[in-house]
Order: C-alpha cells, then structure tokens, then sequence
C-alpha cells in the first residue's frame, strides 16, 4: 500500500467544523484522519470519554458516520455485535471501528477487548490516549506515567508506571497491532487504511496530548507529540503478523542516534510540577528500558 503524502491527502471531510472539544486537542485531529482513512465507509461505536462530547448530542452530530453510544465496558463486546450483524446483512463494504479513550481501554473496557482480541472477532480498535479520564476533568488512568499529578494524584503524582497496553494486545497474536500520535496524521492515516483492509482484530494505540489535562498552552500540541517520540516517550512501530517495524519517524530517531532526556518533555508540562530527581531519572530508566527493547527487536 503506497504511502500518503500531503499533497495526495483527500480533501473531503467527515469530521465537520465545528465541535465541542478543548482548543489545540489532538483528538479531533487524530479523528479527523482517523475518518478520512474510513472514506466514511465504517460504523463506530464509542464509550463515554471526550469524543463521545465531540460527536455531540442527538439530533446534532459533527461526524459523518453513524455512531453507537455504548456503556464503558462493553465498547469490544458493542463492536463484535456490529460486526457480526453487519455481516448477517452483506454489508462487507463497512469498517467496524470501536474507539476509546485510555480509561475505557486500559480499565475499563479491558475484559471485553480481551475477550474480542482472544477470539479474533472482526474489527478496528483505536485506543487514543491522552494518559488520564479527561472527559471528567483528569483523574489518574491506568495510562497516566508515574508522577502524574491529577484530581486523584494531587499532591505526590501518581505512584505507578503506565500500563503498557499495547504489548498486552500484542500478546494476544493479533493480526496487526500499531502505535501512532496526532502529531503524525499522515502515518496515522497509513495505519488506520492499513488496518481497514485487514481481517480479525486489528488495535491501534494513538497519543493525543491534552492541553489542559497535561498543563501546556494549547498551540504547543503538536510540539509535545514530536517531542514525545524524540524522546522516545511515545515510540511509533507496526506489528503486522508478529512482524516488528519501527515507523519513520521513530526509525529517524534510532539513525540519528539517540533520544532527547526525557526531562526536556516533562519540563514543558504542568502535570508534572511536582516530580523529584529520583522520579525523573526512574521515568528516564523506563523509557530508556523499553526503547532499547524495541531496537533489539529491529536487529539495529
Ligand atoms: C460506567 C461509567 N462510569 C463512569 C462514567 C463517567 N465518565 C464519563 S467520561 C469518563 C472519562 C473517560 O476517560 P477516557 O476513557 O480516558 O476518555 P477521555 O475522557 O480521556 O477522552 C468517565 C469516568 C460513565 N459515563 N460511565
Ligand atoms: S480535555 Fe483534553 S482530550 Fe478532552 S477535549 Fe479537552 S484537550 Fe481534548
């Protein structure tokens, strides 16, 4: 599959102007290319977070596919049933997609993924994560870093490093896994078409950096999500029938060398007002730890 370049983007729009969610969220514009890799050939189903705000309330919708309301721990099981009666009637021309925030899909809405996942049920799952529940105005999720400070962690920061969920997915030998950011819409758009034109359950983790959750001014989102994989933070690869493969702009940073300290990322957030010396460098064992996983896995 050729790869998408900004002049080849489509133009149309499925995301309309015009939506309820936070200036500078990444998750409108996550969605917004998240849609048009869809050509608005696909059926969603979303679980109470941000973007169920985003799509709005009945009679009135800024999105251009319709849309299922499910509660928050049957998001997989919803999609399963969607895609299993969209079968029963023919309509092999649309896309199930199931997307979640990190609270519906790190906590929440785990048991019925994994059970989704373990039977190879026909679907996309997008998990966008913005580390915390900010639908109800940032509370800890299973996806917040350690140190986080939020309504639940207010004063010390978060006592636990993030659940690492796409290696969970990746363990139950999906067909494709990928990890993405809104600050790479164009690789993010490659993997959802990518995914589209697969079979059995294919998982999607997107970073979507929160303003306001995370304490920075709302023009600096996409500098956030870059810096996050310079630092490798947020590290882009595709897992495609056990096959591993870091995306560009990740397999850029390993050519070049090396990640930015992971303090210049945290500096810039005021969730992360509170954190010690010994928090930063436990945060930068972390990432160091995983990144050098990932680049024992491509053989560099
Ligand atoms: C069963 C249930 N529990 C709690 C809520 C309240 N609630 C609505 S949105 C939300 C936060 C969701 O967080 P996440 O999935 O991370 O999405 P985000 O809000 O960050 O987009 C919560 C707790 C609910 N709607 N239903
Ligand atoms: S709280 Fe965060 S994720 Fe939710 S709409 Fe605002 S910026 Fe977007």
């Amino acid at each position: 599959m050729s790869r998408v370049n900004a002049v080849n983007l489509t133009d149309k729009e499925y995301l309309l102007p015009g939506n309820r969610l936070c200036p500078g969220c990444a998750v409108s514009l996550a969605y917004r290319h998240i849609l048009k890799a869809l050509e608005g050939q696909a059926v969603v189903t979303v679980p109470a977070s941000c973007l169920t705000v985003l799509h709005g309330m009945y009679p009135v919708t800024s999105v251009t596919v319709p849309c299922v309301n499910t509660p928050f721990a049957s998001t997989a099981a919803s999609a399963a049933g969607l895609s299993a009666g969209l079968k029963a009637l023919g309509r092999t021309d649309l896309t199930v997609v199931a997307i979640a925030g990190d609270g519906g899909t790190h906590d929440i809405g785990i048991q019925a993924l994994s059970g989704a996942a373990e039977r190879q049920d026909d679907f996309v799952y997008i998990c966008y994560d913005n580390e915390g529940y900010m639908n109800t105005g940032n509370q800890r999720s299973g996806s917040s870093p350690l140190g986080t400070i939020s309504g639940t962690t207010p004063v010390l920061g978060k006592q636990q490093h993030q659940k690492d969920v796409v290696a969970i997915m990746e363990a139950h030998r999906l067909p494709y896994v990928a990890t993405a950011s809104a600050s790479y819409p164009l690789d993010l758009y490659d993997k959802v078409r990518k995914a589209r034109s697969m079979k059995g359950l294919r998982f999607i983790h997107v970073y979507t950096p929160c303003p306001p959750g995370w304490g920075f001014p709302f023009m600096d989102t996409i500098g956030i999500g870059e810096m996050a994989v310079q630092t490798g933070w947020n590290v882009l690869y595709e897992v495609e029938e056990g096959a591993f493969r870091l995306s560009p702009a990740s397999q850029s940073v390993a050519e070049k060398g090396g990640l930015r300290p992971v303090r210049e990322l945290v500096a810039l957030q005021g969730r992360f007002a509170n954190l010690t010396e010994d928090k930063i460098q436990a945060l930068q064992d972390w990432v160091t730890g995983r990144w050098q996983r990932y680049l024992a896995r491509t053989g560099s």
